[in-house]
């Protein structure tokens, strides 16, 4: 690996000790891009590119106040974390999860950068979130939270400036008080401000679905690339939120046979197919458990989490998607999924495999959907509501979800044109962060050293 590329990943370690998510992703792109960055090195270093890329430009971090059902003030941290502007605005999700911290934040700009590069959009890297733990709020709990985040984020986004989305515990419901909050403070209809809004109020018909569908629109262009395809697969996918419910339903339609879902819990075993409506209805609807599943379908097994590795991986399949969270998957779970006799994994969610696991499973020649670009889909609708807010306009569903598909296939053809001209065959973990970094280094050359 070049020097260089090494002694800014060990200064990334020095000058970020303990903030062990955001080392791990810089450390994972900043090595793949390697061949990438020695065709460039004197230019890159004499510019200090690679420093000046893995330096957010701002981040903005804050305290939220907030009065429960009971009277209790309860005070949480906030952030926005203004990663790269250099090819648009900062844009990038909202988490509200109680693992939250600087760290996690960093991590999900720094991918986002990429990612958002990928989509072809103009659209820089952000992220931002809390601490709040959404699980048993009350609705009115998760207003009064969400307007009082609001009121202090509003100093910091713009539709020109940067613009939220949901995430993890962020859905229409969290957007629709945020964006109540930013229109009453700024006095001002200002509908691009946020993405993944109601339909009623700017929101983009596929938005919801962005994700899961473009998931599974990557795996099928990628097996395709592979002479396989998606149908008659078995299929197994953790989390049930939004992204693992939609990529649920779009694998259903491609014919493959989805066993298996999960939360932080445990997962559901259902050899005749997950029926996605009992999930819905659980998890969109009344906001349960996924033990749940079981009322509806008896012959359904639970398998609750009790080791290491979410129990979900422990299922034999043929195509994983983790749909959950950062780092779900470890070199264990990855040595007992190639056992099983895995062929494809599809990361729905931002960085669930870990460094050692992903190494592994491409060492072994399983076809791997790296999370930047498979996972686009979501921003790249995002970037279409923003496009349809400008112009006072909406597509129908059809219209974006059919942009939506010829998204994913660009970013694969992208990501694999990449892989190959650096003879990285088909690794295209390697693949996507070349072509991301590429677009987004010579965005900074060009705007010259800020
Ligand atoms: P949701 O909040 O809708 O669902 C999250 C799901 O993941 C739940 O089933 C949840 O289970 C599970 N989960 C969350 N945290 C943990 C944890 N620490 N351990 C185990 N399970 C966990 O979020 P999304 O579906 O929107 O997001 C899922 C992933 O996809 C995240 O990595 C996110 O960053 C990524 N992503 C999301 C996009 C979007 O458009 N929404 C776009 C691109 C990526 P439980 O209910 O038990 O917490
Ligand atoms: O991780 C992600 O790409 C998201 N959470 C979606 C971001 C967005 O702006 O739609």
């Amino acid at each position: 690996m070049s020097n260089y590329v090494l002694e800014v990943i060990n200064q990334v370690k020095e000058k970020n000790s303990g903030e062990t998510q955001f080392i791990q992703a810089v450390d994972e792109v900043l090595s793949s891009i390697a061949p990438y960055v020695k065709e460039h090195e004197e230019e890159f270093k004499s510019l200090a590119l690679l420093e000046r890329i893995v330096e957010p430009e701002r981040i903005i971090s804050f305290r939220i106040p907030w009065m429960d059902d009971s009277g209790k003030v309860i005070v949480n941290r906030g952030f926005r974390v203004q990663f790269n502007g250099s090819i648009g605005p900062y844009k990038g999700g909202l988490r509200f999860h109680p693992t939250v911290n600087q760290s996690i934040m960093k991590f999900l700009g720094f991918e986002q950068i990429f990612k958002n590069a990928l989509t072809g959009f103009p659209i820089g890297g952000g992220k931002g979130g809390s601490d709040f733990d959404p699980k048993g709020k009350s609705d009115n709990e998760i207003m009064r939270f969400c307007q009082s985040f609001m009121t202090e984020l509003q100093k910091h986004i713009g539709q020109d400036i940067d613009v939220p989305a949901g995430d993890i515990g962020v859905g229409a419901r969290e957007i629709g008080y945020l964006f109540g909050q930013y229109r009453r403070i700024k006095n001002d209809y200002e509908a691009g401000v946020l993405t993944g809004k109601g339909l009623e109020y700017g929101g983009s018909l596929a938005r919801k679905e962005a994700t899961g569908y473009g998931l599974i629109y990557f795996m099928e262009e990628m097996l395709k690339a592979n002479t396989l395809s998606l149908k008659n697969k078995t299929v197994t996918i953790s989390g049930s939120g939004n992204v693992a419910i939609y990529a649920c339903e779009k694998a259903q339609n491609y014919g493959a046979k989805v066993i298996a879902m999960s939360d932080s819990n445990g997962c559901i075993l259902d050899f005749k197919g997950i029926r996605l409506d009992i999930v819905k209805q659980i998890k969109e609807v009344k906001r349960g458990r996924i033990k749940e599943y079981l009322n509806y379908v008896p012959d359904a097994k639970y398998l609750e989490n009790n080791s290491k590795i979410p129990s979900i991986y422990t299922i034999k399949t043929d195509i994983v998607l983790p749909c959950a969270t950062e780092n779900d998957i470890n070199l264990e779970a990855a040595k007992i999924l190639v056992e099983n006799g895995l062929i494809a994994l599809g990361e729905g969610a931002n960085m669930p495999t870990t460094k050692d696991a992903t190494e592994y499973l491409l060492s072994k020649g399983i076809l791997f959907a790296p999370g930047k670009a498979a996972n686009a889909g979501g921003v790249a609708v995002s970037a279409l509501e923003m496009s349809q807010n400008s112009m006072r306009y909406s597509w129908t569903f059809e219209e974006v979800d059919r942009k939506l598909e010829k998204i994913m296939q660009n970013i694969f053809s992208s990501v694999k044109n990449s892989a190959e001209e650096y003879n990285l065959g088909t690794n295209y973990v390697a693949g996507a962060n070349i072509a991301g970094f590429k677009k987004v280094a010579n965005a900074m050359i060009a705007q010259g050293i800020i």
